[in-house]
């Protein structure tokens, strides 16, 4: 979502705050800005409507210089996407705030301030962040001390960087609930919301928790906690993972991280597999004992992470023999809970920031669960803070907004997770868990065959370039990753997609099914194949055109109306992960043909940190 960038330096910073906007360009936008306190002792902004690129123009045109700097690419939450709404926001020509995030209070705030005599260019929450701050700093006259004094006004969440032309000596940040990050540099200090954007320029950053307060001048950085008190933060080197934000010879982020996934697999599973059996104590040293006394899991998250929670239900309760119930956090959080006893509570997400599914975390810690688990990809994540147990997945950086390797690796993740319960209660046998642990070495070769369908898949999608409409089947815990194949045709090639579990069909979907309505189904060669058949069979007569993604040994064919493509085999347990594979390039391919932005698609962020 917004992304925010700032720089204090004794060089020209405006081309570090462009790129680093750009590195944060994949998380979705609709405007960015900046603002620098430029080479006449004065603060001059720029801002536009769109991608990074139109602020670039604009600063071709009139270009900008200075060596302290704060920048920002917005996703509205309050006001429309607006030049005036676009962030760095102004209090009088000395005061600048860039913000993620959403001020709960900020009608009451607002009132206030009006009061006080300041005029509003902006329908923003954030606006009264900087008048507020303003009003502060008149009163205390101390930038610093005003920004402490303004966020314990603040009610609910915000990522914070600002600047003054009065104390130009400081860039100032402040975090709660939105994720900030210091990039260290050498008489140069940096900040930014995901390290990602700073990589350009230093890889030592210093991580802002819950509450701190950051007073970065270019050659030292302070921070205070939540209770004011001066703390040191540790200094962590990044050496890897620089070259992620790159497409390399891809035509996309997607496509690449789509290929990744064979590698990205294998560093998932690297350390958490024994010769026979999973290493509990992947999941942190108190894992196996709470682990045995697991007699119920609830898992809780939101989109992709939710579709792989759905995935493991099915593995939970047949392997691990552990009823488990799973719920998407923007309800959970709301809801009056039922907690059975010794139930484990099971968070998946791909950055680790996303609002409701840490909502629902910090909310179940006090409804009495076992213990919490992260399933995340990000370790420096608010999620896995704030969590008793994590697994980490080791997808990388992903930037494409429409996830595929972080699905994949979260299912190795819950796949892990199902063994290692499974193992530690005794409900799983020693040669089931054997033959799995097998199963999940291999699963790197395979998930490499399925690539190989590539120029397959790519012929297949002419098919719904066209369409409208596309209903997705599919049995058992295949129907989740049908659910998975609908969403991305979904987000990225904006063809209306419904994903039903294949048994369902006649009870009110089939009405649909025509010429523009093409049927996809996931096939895997076991026990429900005979009865999905039945189902295909239903579409055929209707005119339905069907994909059918199957085992080669699963008996379907291509016949009139039927493409049918061969899927390697797997065993049925590892099978939702490959058969996902096909579906992520189908619905990439029918997004190349559609000539949608693949990447970016429209109204959609990465790392959803709002509600
Ligand atoms: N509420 C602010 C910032 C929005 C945001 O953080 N989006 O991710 C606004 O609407 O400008």
């Amino acid at each position: 979502m917004c992304g925010i960038v700032g720089a204090i330096a004794e060089r020209n910073i405006t081309a570090v705050l462009v790129e680093g906007l750009k590195r944060l360009e994949y998380r979705g936008y609709d405007s960015a800005g900046l603002a620098l306190f430029n080479t006449e002792g004065a603060l001059e902004r720029r801002r536009r409507v769109g991608k990074v690129a139109e602020l670039e123009r604009a600063l071709a045109g009139e270009p900008l210089a200075g060596r302290l700097g704060i920048a920002h690419t917005r996703w509205a939450t309050h006001g429309a996407p607006s030049e005036n709404n676009a962030h760095p926001h102004f209090s009088g020509n000395d005061l600048a705030v860039v913000h993620n995030g959403i001020i709960e209070n900020h009608e009451a705030l607002r009132e206030r301030l009006k009061g006080l005599g300041y005029v509003f260019s902006s329908d923003t929450d954030t606006e009264v962040i900087v008048h507020l701050l303003d009003h502060k700093l008149q009163e205390l006259g101390d930038l610093t001390t005003a920004l402490k004094a303004t966020v314990a006004e603040l009610h609910g969440a915000y990522g914070l960087a600002v600047i003054s032309a009065k104390q130009p000596d400081r860039l100032l940040a402040a975090r709660s609930g939105s994720p900030l990050v210091i990039g260290l540099g050498h008489g140069e200090n940096f900040l930014a919301s995901d390290q990602l954007a700073l990589r350009q320029v230093t890889d030592r950053f210093m991580y802002l928790e819950e509450g701190d307060i950051a007073e970065i001048r270019r050659d030292s950085v302070q921070v205070w906690d939540a209770s004011g008190r001066p703390v040191q933060r540790e200094t962590v080197q990044h050496r890897e993972g620089a070259e992620a934000a790159d497409k390399g010879e891809y035509r996309h982020f997607m496509l690449k991280e789509i290929h990744e996934q064979p590698s990205v697999v294998q560093r998932t599973l690297e350390g958490r597999l024994g010769q026979q059996q999973v290493l509990v104590d992947a999941f942190g040293p108190q894992a196996a004992e709470l682990f045995a006394k697991v007699r119920n899991v609830q898992i809780v998250a939101c989109g992709t992470s939710y579709h792989a929670g759905m995935v493991a239900r099915y593995w939970l309760e047949e392997l691990a023999g552990v009823p488990c119930q799973v719920e998407v956090a923007s309800e959970f959080r709301y809801r009056k809970v039922v907690v059975q006893p010794d139930t484990l509570f099971v968070t998946i997400s791909q950055s680790g920031e996303t609002a409701d599914t840490l909502a629902a975390l910090r909310n179940a810690k006090a409804l009495g669960y076992l213990a919490s688990l992260a399933i995340c990809n990000v370790g420096i994540s608010s999620l896995v803070r704030e969590s008793d147990l994590t697994l980490l997945t080791q997808a990388g950086p992903e930037i494409g907004v429409a996830s595929t390797k972080a699905f994949t690796t979260q299912l190795v993740a819950l796949m892990l997770l199902t063994l290692a319960v499974g193992r530690a209660r005794g409900s799983l046998e020693g040669a089931v868990e054997a033959g799995l642990v097998e199963e999940l070495r291999r699963l790197p070769a395979r998930l490499g065959e399925a690539l190989a369908m590539d120029r397959t898949v790519e012929k297949i999608a002419e098919l719904f370039a066209e369409k409208h409409h596309t209903l997705f089947l599919g049995r058992g815990a295949q129907y989740p990753v049908a659910m998975e194949g609908a969403l991305k045709l979904k987000e990225i090639s904006y063809i209306h997609a419904e994903a039903y579990p294949a048994g369902e069909l006649k009870h009110g979907p089939l009405a649909l099914v025509d010429s523009d309505m093409p049927v996809v189904t996931v096939a895997p060669n076991n026990e429900l194949l005979e009865k999905l058949k039945s189902n295909l069979q239903e579409v055929r007569a209707r005119g339905g055109e069907l994909v059918v993604f199957a085992d080669r040994e699963a008996g379907l064919d291509n016949g009139e109306g039927t493409h049918v493509v061969h899927v390697p085999h797997i065993a049925d347990a590892l099978a939702p992960i490959l058969y996902t594979v096909p579906l992520q390039l189908l619905s990439y391919y029918v997004a190349v043909l559609k000539g949608t932005d693949v990447d970016q698609p429209r109204n959609l962020a990465k790392s959803v940190t709002v509600e």
